[in-house]
């Protein structure tokens, strides 16, 4: 393993940085290769964070600040909308979109909304760029930039590594992947990495059954000395409360609807609404309003859904209070 290359400082006040969580467990790691397997007792921790540890290496003590965090809603269970932090402490976001395939506006979209939200730069890949002509790169270049002008995108094949060298800048750092099962996500961890860290779709279409495959995200040293988080089973990307990923990723439409008469403009039935405008003049598609409309829709009912819950911890807090004890 490349451990020698971690780069975690030597004199960082959290010297140990969680590689990957089990039920109940965090494998650690620090600046000098180091590993260690502690308890998460109470520590709310995802991947990528930097952690201090109890002398004894039993558990964590504290967590530093998140400088970035990929969060999305982990959770439908009782309707109950719960935060599930994918990746801490993340540089840069790389979008998977497979060439052959085409690129997916849609997914794009929201998952640009997430990367936008977590702090860290979005960049887009189009892999598998061995199996598709140049036209055709091209062709799904301009669907990206259709997303999002100032897109940095990246044509990259797993089976021609010299398409990797674009990459070079971005591997000092954290990088997490999203993209759809099966764009090339494990097979690209596995190229920048130079061995087989991560098991791929080839892998597992000549699985048994009942074999055991990884599904939790992990942390993977570069040999740049940066770290690459794979994110399986990463299939739905569902928002989490969002700050200001959707303006940024709809900024186009956002700048439009400045110039519509209302300021609450509901782009439906007002009188001189730009962005209806711009769908008859054919510069917006309806197709990338509905979009942003469901996904505005999705972050508004999560936030529903944590007032709700404030409102009933504060009824339980008031209830205890009056009581004096904790019944439950
Ligand atoms: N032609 C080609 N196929 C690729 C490339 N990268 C991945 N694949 C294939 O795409 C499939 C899915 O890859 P995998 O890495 O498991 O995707 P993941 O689900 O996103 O992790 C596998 O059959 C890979 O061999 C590539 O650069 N070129
Ligand atoms: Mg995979
Ligand atoms: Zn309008």
């Amino acid at each position: 393993m490349a451990l020698a290359f971690v780069r975690v400082s030597a004199i960082s006040p959290f010297p140990w940085r969680v590689r990957r969580l089990d039920r109940g467990w965090s494998a650690l790691i620090d600046s000098d290769g180091h590993e260690a397997r502690v308890r998460n007792i109470g520590a709310d921790i995802a991947v990528g964070d930097y952690v201090t540890i109890d002398t004894g290496e039993e558990r964590i003590e504290s967590v530093a600040p998140r400088a970035s965090a990929l969060v999305r809603r982990a959770s439908f269970e009782g309707a109950r909308a719960v935060p599930h932090v994918v990746a801490a402490n993340i540089d840069v976001v790389f979008l998977l979109q497979a060439a052959p395939s085409g690129v997916n506006p849609r997914r794009l979209e929201r998952e640009l909304v997430l990367a936008f939200d977590s702090g860290a730069r979005p960049v887009v890949l189009l892999t598998k760029s061995d199996a598709v002509t140049a036209e055709q790169i091209a062709h799904e270049t301009a669907v990206v930039h259709g997303v999002a002008p100032d897109l940095a995108v990246h044509a990259v094949s797993a089976r021609d590594t010299a398409t990797l060298a674009d990459l070079g800048p971005y591997l000092a750092g954290t990088i997490a992947l999203l993209g759809a099962s099966g764009v090339g996500k494990s097979t690209l961890v596995n190229a920048l990495v130079g061995s087989d860290v991560q098991r791929t779709g080839e892998v597992r279409e000549g699985d048994q059954r009942g074999r055991h495959t990884t599904v939790a995200a992990e942390l993977v040293a570069l040999p740049s000395g940066g770290w690459l988080i794979d994110t399986p089973g990463l299939r739905a990307v569902t928002l989490w409360t969002s700050g200001h990923g959707i303006e940024r990723a709809f900024a186009d439409i956002f700048a439009l609807s400045e110039n519509c008469r209302f300021r609450d403009c509901k782009h439906e039935e007002e009188p001189s609404c730009a962005v209806r405008a711009a769908i008859e003049a054919g510069t917006l598609s309806v197709a990338r309003l509905v979009a942003m409309e469901r996904l505005v829709a999705e972050e508004a009912a999560v936030e529903e859904e944590q007032r709700e819950r404030e409102r009933t911890e504060d009824r339980r807090g008031f209830r205890k209070r009056t009581r004096g004890t904790d019944q439950n």
